[in-house]
This record gives C-alpha cells, structure tokens and sequence, in this order.
C-alpha cells in the first residue's frame, strides 16, 4: 500500500466531548466529529461531563461512561467506512484523572465479547466506581503532606515539575488510599485517563507518556522514571500499579483483536501511546521545538502553554512542567474558570456567543479600570479554594458590557500575570479550541500579550495532535521519517489560519504601562486572595491617566 492511502486517527476524550479527527497524508484534515457527553449518555447523570462528590470539591466521572464514548466513536467511524484505511491511532485525554482497576482488567480484556460494546462487559475491572478528574480541589491535606514528606514546596516543583497539586494523581491517590485502603488495596492498576483508554485498545496495559505522566506528582522530570521518594510519600506498593512511563513518543501495540473485529480496523493497525490533551495541542499546533510561539486553549479550562528545552525556574509554585513528544519539555498555566466563568457570564446576561464577541469589539480596552475576578468555580491559578466573583473599580452586576469585557480581560491578564516564570514573551501566539472561534477573545488576548493573535482552522487541535503522533509514531517504527515534527505537521497539517489579528499599540499600553490595568489586576489578586492593600489608590491612578 503505498503513502497516499494512509490514514490517522486522533481520538480526544476532553472534559464534556470526545472528538476524533481523521489525517491524510496528502489530504491534511478528513473527517472531524464529535459526541458530547451530556446529551448522548444522560443515564450518568453528568453536567459538562462531569458529576460532583460529597463536596463540590470533589469532581468525579464515571469510567464505564468513557468506554462508552469511545465505542460510540469507533462505532461511528466503522459506519463511515474509515477505520479498515487506518494505520494507526492515538488517544489524547483530558489530563490528571485516575482510573482505578482491579485483578480482572487484563483478563477481561483478553475475552471481550465483540458483538457487544466495553461498557456492558467491563461494569465489574474497577475498585473505584467513579474517577476523580482535573476539576476535583479536594486534595488540599494530601497536599500538604506529600509536601511534608518530600521536603517542602521547591522540593517538590524541582523533583516533580510543580508544587503537589489538588487534581494531580499523587494527591488524589493518596486521599483515596486514607479513605478506602481496602478498595486500594484491591486496585492492581492505578491509569490515567489517556492510558486507560489507550488500554482498552490495546487490550492490554498501556504505557503512559511523560507528556501526561509528568502531570501526577510522582514521576522526576530530569531522570523520566518515577520518583521513588514520591511515591513512598504517596500510598504503599504504589510503583507496582503504576504503568510504564516513557520519554518520547512510542507505539504502545496494535489494536486488540475485540477492537479490530468489532470496529473493522485491520488487524496490524498500530496505537501510539496515549497523552494528555494539552501535550497532544502542542503537536496539533506545531509547535513542538518552537519557543517563540506560545499557545492558549480556550476549552473547558483555559491553559496557556509552549515548548520548553530545559527544564527552567522549576522552584516556583505555580504552573507546570510536563514532557514534550520529541522528549524535550513543554510548560503549562492551567486555569479552571476558563469556558464556565464565559458561559456564567454569557448566560447572566443573556447573551449569544455572537453578543459576547461584539462587545468585547465595541468595548474599550482597560474596561475604564472595571475589574472583576472570575472565580465562578474554585480556581487552580491563582489558588481559590472558596469561590466567588469580585468587582472593583465600580463594576456592577447590572453592567452587561461592563461584565463582558471585565471577564475576558481578567482571564488574559490572569494569563499574562501568571505565565512570567516561562521564559522571554513570545512573539505570536495561536489559539485553540471552543473559544477560538470567537473574534472577541481573540482580540482582548492580544491587546492584553501586545502580539500578532492567530487560530486556525482546526480548532480540535488536541484530537489533530493525537493523529500526528499516530502518524509519526508509525513512520518511526517503520524506520521512515524518525524525527521530522514540523516537517510531519506541515505536511500533514496544512496549517491555514483562520484568523490574524495585530494589537493596536494604542490598546497595550493600557495594559502594559507601569500604571496599567495588569499592574491593577494584581493589585486585586493580591488584596482578594493575600491579605495585601485595597487597590482603590491605583484604580484611581488608572482612570486619571484615561482622562
Ligand atoms: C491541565 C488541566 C486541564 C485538563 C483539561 O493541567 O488540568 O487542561 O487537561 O482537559
């Protein structure tokens, strides 16, 4: 078969969706199509995907509800006649989340049934019924004691990549070893979501990439190999129920038999391992070994991200380092009230997603020093466990532009704020997901960054990532093309630019003047959630200079 008829699939299974894109080597983008979770599986009972525990800290899914999805979407690529012409595929996921299985998965496996879907046979693998995801902020005391154990804060960023983080594995492990030890005790395998699917194809335990492993707190990003003393500080016999973690990307196996037989896919189809959907963007983006392009997705989080060589001011507490796919680096700032706080707005008022891009058009940058912090929901950058809108500078609630424009210059300028330790600013930044169809947000990020703001047509750039690594990933073992990222990218990608938009100079120095609205901002941060001084001097400061 020669180069022309082969095919790649990327699966994303993010928060509220699962997506899969389909690549060509000559064709870019072939197929795109997505199955979102609330409306196609309403018997879970999820809200965006999700459900909440005994707390609304607590942020769970149910695992069997991803088996589902994924035969839904095999289902439908089968329909499709696409999967026999597939040469390999790959799993993107949401990041951080923990599936918990017991002595009977790989059994299970092996003798699934293929005239019948995973969910109905696979109800009784799991010591955990329900998998807590990267939205859960319960884990503050389990925080506080890997950090203990492990010799404080720097320590663990240094080891590790970040400070130990509520939604990561280690702390999540760890609460459910205090709390159930008996059900931990009959856990053998403790995946991540992208490798627990990556499993379910495979039909057998699959690797995890340092692209998704670096996001628990267990693994030294330094040496790649699970860090022992992290592990001791997190649950007993923890290193025997881990998956093997890799640096670079790799083939994890070929499709299963039950996968082949009930999906139509050949039987030497081959699955690359599986990573996090922020690790895949970075690839579905093209920036793998690029360091002056940053890139933020505007999903159900927003993160702000980029590719990184070394491993840099690692002594820090906030943000993360995880692996790259050409084993180098990459560096993230996650932010949990990404699309929610929008949409809280958006509904408050009203709105179409049409009205929301208009106004922040219309509206003036610097919002005339209206400020508001937009913690709908806890928020992981800056650090909010008690959530709650905060309005400054004479913003009100019945103030629809106002609201508007506040939100969308809080979440850049959060992002600007707290992406400082990364390294020099970037000269260009790319947009993904959702929210990168909207003009506005667009607009407000470059004002805020002062750089050239571009999205491009494919907004599933996690899933587009997933196909990539698929398609390298295959090459490689064939010996074909063994590191070429860009090059793969553009010839696979065809990368087209939706939209292109330059700041006005004007528009940055209301941000960026020593004076200006991100002096502000962190002005409010740090009275709101430090105990520092009330920003009212410097909000009069800032209007004075607009008169
Ligand atoms: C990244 C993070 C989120 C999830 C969402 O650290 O927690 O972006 O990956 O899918």
């Amino acid at each position: 078969m020669g180069m022309k008829e082969e095919f790649f699939l990327g699966l994303d299974l993010s928060t509220q969706s699962i997506t899969a894109v389909v690549i060509h080597l000559s064709g870019g983008t072939t197929h795109r199509l997505s199955v979102p979770f609330d409306d196609a599986y309403p018997a879970y009972h999820t809200r965006g995907g999700v459900v909440f525990g005994e707390t609304p800290a607590e942020v769970l899914a149910d695992p069997l509800m991803w088996a589902e999805a994924l035969d839904s979407i095999l289902t439908r690529l089968k329909d499709m006649n696409l999967t026999g012409s597939i040469r390999a595929l790959g799993v993107s996921a949401q990041q951080h989340g923990t599936v918990y299985l017991n002595n009977t998965f790989v059994e299970r496996l092996k003798g699934l049934d293929p005239s019948l879907p995973y969910h109905t046979q696979m109800q009784h693998v799991f010591s955990r019924d329900l998998s807590p995801v990267w939205m859960d902020s319960s884990t503050h005391e389990e925080c506080r004691e890997i950090t203990h154990a492990l010799g404080g804060h720097e320590a663990v960023a240094r080891i590790t990549g970040s400070i130990a983080t509520e939604r990561f594995a280690a702390p999540q492990i760890r609460k459910f070893w205090k709390k159930h030890p008996e059900k931990y005790e009959q856990t053998a395998h403790v995946a991540l979501v992208s490798s627990f699917l990556t499993s379910l194809l495979i039909g057998g335990i699959a690797p995890v990439d340092a692209g998704d492993g670096f996001g628990t707190n267990l693994a030294d990003i330094r040496s790649g190999k699970w860090d022992e003393k992290a592990m001791a500080a997190t649950a007993p016999g923890l290193r025997s129920r881990l998956p093997r973690l890799l640096v670079k990307d790799a083939l994890a196996g070929r499709v299963s038999s039950y996968v082949a037989e009930r999906y139509g896919f050949m039987p030497d189809t081959a699955v690359v391992v599986g990573s996090g959907d922020n690790p895949c963007s970075l690839v579905g983006l093209g920036l793998i070994g690029l360091q002056d392009i940053h890139a933020i997705s505007l999903g159900t989080s927003d993160t702000y991200f980029g590719y990184m060589k070394e491993p840099k001011d690692t002594e820090r507490s906030e943000g993360h380092i995880f692996g790259a796919a050409d084993g180098g680096l990459m560096f993230l700032v996650c932010f949990k009230n990404g699309s929610l706080a929008r949409e809280a707005v958006k509904k408050r008022y009203g709105l179409s997603w049409e009205d929301f891009s208009r106004i922040l058009l219309e509206t003036a940058p610097g919002n005339r020093g209206k400020v508001m912090l937009p913690y709908v929901l806890p928020e992981i950058t800056p650090l909010v466990l008690e959530p709650g809108i905060r309005r400054f500078g004479g913003l009100t609630a019945d103030d629809v532009r106002g609201n508007v424009r506040a939100v969308a210059e809080a979440q850049a300028m959060a992002m600007y704020l707290h992406s400082h330790w990364t390294g020099p600013r970037p000269k260009g930044i790319l947009v993904t997901a959702g929210g990168s169809e909207n003009r506005g947000l667009l607009t407000v990020i470059s004002q805020v960054f002062g750089v050239e703001v571009s999205s491009l047509e494919v907004r599933e750039s996690a899933a587009l990532g997933a196909a990539i690594r698929a398609a390298h990933g295959f090459h490689s073992a064939r010996g074909r093309r063994p590191a070429g990222w860009r090059d793969l990218f553009e010839s696979l990608v065809k990368a087209k630019r939706r939209e292109v938009i330059q700041p006005p100079a004007d528009a940055v120095r209301i941000y960026q003047a020593p004076k200006g609205l991100l002096n502000l901002y962190r002005a409010c941060e740090d009275f709101a959630l430090k105990g520092g001084e009330h920003p009212q001097g410097k909000i009069r400061a800032f209007k004075a200079r607009l008169q």
